[in-house]
């Protein structure tokens, strides 16, 4: 297995804390669309990043992110995130490690399963405070929406332009979201029994609120997302159950989640450094 380990926190010693609000943000912004190819993004941002890991170069930051990209298929969405998520991040002075959780062919997507795999391998890997679970497809267009976790678990992707800029309804938690180590522990992470589309969002919102917490959301201003135009994806089917599967949500949550996943899905995973982000490939055999 080809592990790597990631440099600790006390490295950035030395540094005092970077300020609370960043001086380098710059608002309102638009997807920029001029990315030429993967090797062209590793050159252009080659003296940001060490180990895979992006960090202010004279402040230490307040957190240490983990952006978790569950992806299957989707190379240029993937480029397209990273070419604009990068910098947003970098401006806003983040130290952050980016996952792409990858599911491999075969088997019908299992989005809740990608995240909770992301999150465990995540925490082998290195020390994280935040983890900001981030759809492919996505692209934050105001850096004054600020990736950082906070006493509630938060959802970030309010205003996508598919749905006219607005929440798409009153309780969704879907796109990209971000919990604390500790919150998303606390819920026993994700489902692991949402396969196929749709539902496991929902899910995840259950858990939050079940456990006592709020869902806090920056304005629909701050909060906007070019949502990249694609179709249904193969292999990724309206799930037949999760209506069913949603009503119970509650009640599975202390037996189905991070805590059951060796027992409740058999995959194989391996791990990669692409410099970039470190690519967790998993193959899930539903039929074990
Ligand atoms: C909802 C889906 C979400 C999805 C949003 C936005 C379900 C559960 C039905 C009870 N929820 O309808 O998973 O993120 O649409 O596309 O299908």
């Amino acid at each position: 297995l080809d592990l790597f380990v990631l440099p600790e926190l006390e490295e950035s010693g030395g540094h005092s804390l970077c300020p609370k609000m960043p001086p380098t943000l710059a608002g309102p912004s638009q997807t920029d669309t001029s990315l030429v190819s993967f090797r062209h993004m590793v050159q252009t941002f080659k003296h940001l990043h060490q180990n895979g890991r992006f960090r202010p170069s004279n402040c230490q930051a307040h957190q240490r992110l983990a952006v978790i990209i569950p992806f299957r298929n989707r190379k240029s969405h993937l480029l397209l995130l990273l070419y604009n998520l990068i910098p947003f991040l970098s401006r806003q002075q983040a130290d952050v490690t980016f996952f792409v959780i990858e599911q491999l062919p075969g088997d019908i997507f299992n989005k809740g399963a990608l995240l909770n795999i992301g999150y465990l391998e995540a925490l082998k890997l290195g020390q994280f405070d935040c983890f900001i679970f981030h759809d492919v497809d996505l692209v934050p267009l105001n850096d004054k929406n600020l990736y950082r976790c906070g006493d509630n678990p938060r959802h970030f992707s309010v205003a996508i332009n598919k749905f006219s800029y607005s929440l798409a309804y009153k309780g969704n938690f879907g796109g990209v979201v971000g919990l604390s180590t500790k919150q998303y522990s606390e819920v026993n992470g994700n489902s692991n029994l949402y396969i196929g589309w749709g539902g496991e969002d929902d899910d995840l919102l259950e858990r939050v609120t079940n456990k006592g917490y709020f869902i806090s959301r920056y304005t629909a201003e701050l909060s906007k997302y070019d949502m990249v135009n694609h179709t249904r994806d193969k292999g990724n089917e309206p799930n037949p159950f999760r209506v069913k599967l949603l009503e119970l949500a509650r009640v599975r949550q202390e037996v189905d989640g991070l805590n059951s996943i060796q027992n409740s899905i058999h995959y194989n995973r391996t791990i990669k450094d692409m410099a970039l982000f470190t690519l967790i490939t998993v193959d899930i055999d539903n039929d074990r």
